[in-house]
């Protein structure tokens, strides 16, 4: 019998759902409703979001805390795992400095969980190696749009896409990614709104629309100066924009005066005329939006691709107002939050740069204890350092790098090199199996708290049932952790608590409560005192700079081009059955029987030239690693371009992934490696990455 319906939020990707726990009498979770009138989701949830219970449920959860000894874990209780992690700790820090030691956090967790962690390494470790999953997805949209207009998130709202008139979707997939989202631009299409798709891959949305643009793998900039080009010559700028809103339009126009777009024709494999086609119909459009994800972010010119899509919108006019804006679609769910919680080593919540004196002095007075100078190391900086000894000892909480970070052997050796490393997790990931100490994480469903969504939208997530055996939220383990280091910093009795401490830190919270958000059904940030009902669009007026400001990029090419030996690229994606590292996910059978564990994407010629049959057995290899799997044909990878999903581990895409990293924000190059890929024998089983690695 159903006893309790509890609202909260989907805990998968960044669109924020709002879901229904269906909980019984006896606190047992049944299933999942979704929330009819949520802003954006409506009373539609995609295959995942369906699935939530599948991922919470699951008898592979962790229930109590572990403690590894040679290659076996043994339950301890709670006191001993806080023991130990304090003990060693404090001993490695006294031996090796702060410097030696950090947390790793999880844009799937809470902002209250962010603001802890953070606040943990900070306050309590005296360190600013505090990073998360960001790194490696939208760090190059928070560093880009910083530089360019001044605040690094979606401008717009979702809403926003049943009022514009143009839809430009620029290395993004979000009919599989963001679905609910992606059904909203279906329908703005099918309704007359123009879409455009610039995707290496023939996407579900690129079936849509003769607009097209396959352009090679990272040939954004040299796309994009192209269009600029056309449209500066043209004279289909918006004078008026330009003129009263942004600064050094003059030097754009000078930049791109040259690339015309038959320049990059062959850098790009556009047309020169679908190129045209394209500028005429994006700068005419009355209103227009631009959607990126990973297809511009991964890459070592992740910034300025970031940056780029900037100059377009701002010389187009097309910001500031109802259905227009350059639109990262974040990824997780609360990715954005765990950013504007200061989750990253350069700034502290509120995107305050640790860098500056007034902001170390705010901060240290705020916690009552001084926070130190020295910059901090991003999550791969860390797992880098921890390969020479310099960096000792990690805290990590929901992520799995052995299978999401680029170069899995070098993942792997890094963190077996640690003095002591500390994963808290739903279940045993492949990342947890290296840990010493082991401790059980309460889910969302466990938990109150919030998440923010890609569109600025802080949620209330609220607690449906108790947290699964001995297993704790995070904030809460972290708080106890503090205590046993003898640190009274992190001393809150709720989620509320912790939220209202961060709100009053973190200008753009600084107007919200969790009444608010719950009134309102969640309220877009800033939500300030000026603007106690939050912010749909971005920038309307002005700029958090004064004015934008238009920066001049060139087309970088990617860092590993084929050879003889490595003959085709390969990228990476997403698909719409599965998350991440498929930890959650890959626990419903509804959705794993959608797809094998682990395929290869390889369009039909060039199977053919390889000799190998649709569903049979391959190997593939990069300079850094191995792997096999099965072949899939497709005529949506071009070709010469191969394509798999990272979210099998045992294939993982990421043993061949390079680590080649973007200058300003050290993102690796996730989209782009060279590989080698042959046929294995007809009736050989692909052997599992962990079967190769144990050398069975
Ligand atoms: N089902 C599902 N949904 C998810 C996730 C998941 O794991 N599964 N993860 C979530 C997360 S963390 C994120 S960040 C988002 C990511 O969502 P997306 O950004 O949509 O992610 P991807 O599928 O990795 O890549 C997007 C597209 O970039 C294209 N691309 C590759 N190289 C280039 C290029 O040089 N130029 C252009 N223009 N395009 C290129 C690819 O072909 C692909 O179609 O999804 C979120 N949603
Ligand atoms: N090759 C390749 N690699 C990629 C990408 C790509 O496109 N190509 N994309 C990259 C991107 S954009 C991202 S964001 C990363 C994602 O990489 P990860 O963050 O490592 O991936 P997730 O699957 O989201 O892992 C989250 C883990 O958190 C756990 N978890 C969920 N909720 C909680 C909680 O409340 N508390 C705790 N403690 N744990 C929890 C889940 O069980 C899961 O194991 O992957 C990156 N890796
Ligand atoms: S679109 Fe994203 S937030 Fe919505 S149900 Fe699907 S996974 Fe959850
Ligand atoms: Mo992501």
């Amino acid at each position: 019998m159903c006893a309790d319906l509890v609202k909260t939020i989907c805990p998968f990707c960044g669109v924020g759902c709002g879901i229904c726990l269906k909980v019984d009498e006896q606190g047992q979770l049944l299933s999942v409703e979704p929330q009819q009138n949520h802003p954006i989701s409506q009373g539609k949830l995609c295959d995942k979001g369906w699935s939530t219970a599948y991922a919470i449920n699951s008898d592979q959860r962790l229930t109590q805390p572990l403690k590894r000894i040679n290659k076996s874990f043994y339950p301890i209780s709670w006191q001993e795992a806080l023991t130990t992690i304090a003990d060693e700790l404090t001993a490695i820090i006294d031996e090796s400095g702060s410097q030696a030691v950090g947390v790793i956090s999880s844009a799937r967790a809470s902002n209250e969980d962010n603001y802890a962690a953070q606040k943990f390494a900070r306050a309590v470790l005296k360190t600013n190696n505090i990073d998360h999953c960001a790194r490696i997805c939208h760090s190059p949209t928070v560093a880009g749009l910083k530089q360019s207009l001044g605040s690094g998130a979606m401008t717009n709202s979702a809403k926003d896409i049943l009022e514009t008139d143009l839809m430009l979707v620029f290395g993004a997939d979000p009919t599989e990614n963001h679905s609910i989202l992606g059904g909203h631009i279906m329908q703005a299409h099918a309704q007359g709104t123009e879409l455009i798709v610039v995707d290496p891959r023939v996407t579900r949305l690129a079936k849509l629309t003769p607009m097209h643009l396959q352009l090679k793998l990272g040939s954004n900039i040299a796309l994009i100066n192209a269009l600029l080009h056309v449209i500066i010559k043209e004279q289909w700028f918006d004078q008026r924009f330009v003129e009263s809103r942004t600064q050094g339009f003059e030097q754009l126009a000078k930049h791109v005066k040259d690339i015309t777009p038959e320049s990059v024709e062959s850098t790009t494999g556009v047309s020169a005329e679908l190129i045209r086609t394209t500028a005429r119909a994006y700068s005419h459009a009355k209103r227009a939006m631009i959607f990126y994800g990973m297809g511009i972010t991964q890459y070592v010119s992740g910034t300025n691709n970031v940056i780029s899509l900037a100059n377009l919108a701002l010389t187009c006019g097309h910001i500031g107002k109802a259905g227009t804006g350059v639109n990262p679609l974040r990824g997780q769910n609360n990715v954005q939050g765990a950013c504007d919680m200061g989750c990253l080593p350069n700034v502290y919540p509120g995107y305050q740069a640790v860098a500056e004196l007034e902001n170390q002095e705010k901060f240290s007075k705020a916690w009552g204890t001084k926070v130190t100078q020295q910059a901090g190391l991003t999550s791969l900086g860390m797992t880098k350092a921890a390969q020479s000894g310099d960096f000792r000892a990690l805290l990590l909480f929901g992520e799995d790098p052995v299978v999401t970070d680029p170069d899995q052997n070098h993942v792997q050796s890094s963190l077996k090199n640690l003095d002591l490393f500390v994963v808290a997790e739903l279940t045993m990931t492949e990342t947890a199996k290296l840990a010493d100490i082991i401790l059980p994480a309460a889910s969302f469903a466990e938990k109150d708290g919030t998440f923010t969504n890609c569109e600025r939208r802080v949620q209330k997530v609220n607690q449906a049932i108790a947290p699964l055996g001995e297993a704790k939220g995070d904030w809460q383990w972290l708080q106890a952790l503090a205590k046993e280091m003898g640190s009274k910093l992190l001393n809150w009795q709720s989620s509320e608590d912790v939220f209202n401490e961060m709100a009053a830190l973190t200008p753009p919270y600084q107007a919200m409560t969790y009444q608010k958000i719950t009134d309102n059904s969640g309220l877009q940030w800033p939500c300030t005192n000026e603007t106690p009902n939050g912010t749909t669009i971005l920038h309307q007026q002005s700029f958090p700079i004064g004015r934008a400001r238009f920066i001049c990029v060139n087309q970088v090419d990617i860092d590993e081009s084929t050879d003889d030996n490595y003959p085709l690229l390969l990228t990476t994606n997403r698909l719409h059955f599965h998350y991440g590292c498929g930890s959650m996910t890959r626990n419903s059978p509804l959705l794993e029987r959608e797809t094998p564990p682990g395929v290869l994407f390889i369009n039909p010629i060039d199977a053919k030239a390889l000799n190998i049959n649709h569903q049979a057995p391959v190997s593939i290899k990069s300079r850094r690693g191995y792997v096999e799997t099965r072949a899939m044909f497709s005529d949506d990878v071009p070709v010469g371009l191969v394509s798999m999903p990272y979210h099998f581990k045992e294939a993982p895409s990421n043993q061949l992934t390079n680590t080649a990293q973007d200058p300003v924000t050290k993102m690796p190059e996730l989209k782009a490696c060279a590989v080698v890929v042959a046929a294995l024998a007809k009736d050989q089983v692909p052997k599992t990455i962990q079967q190769l690695q144990e050398g069975k």
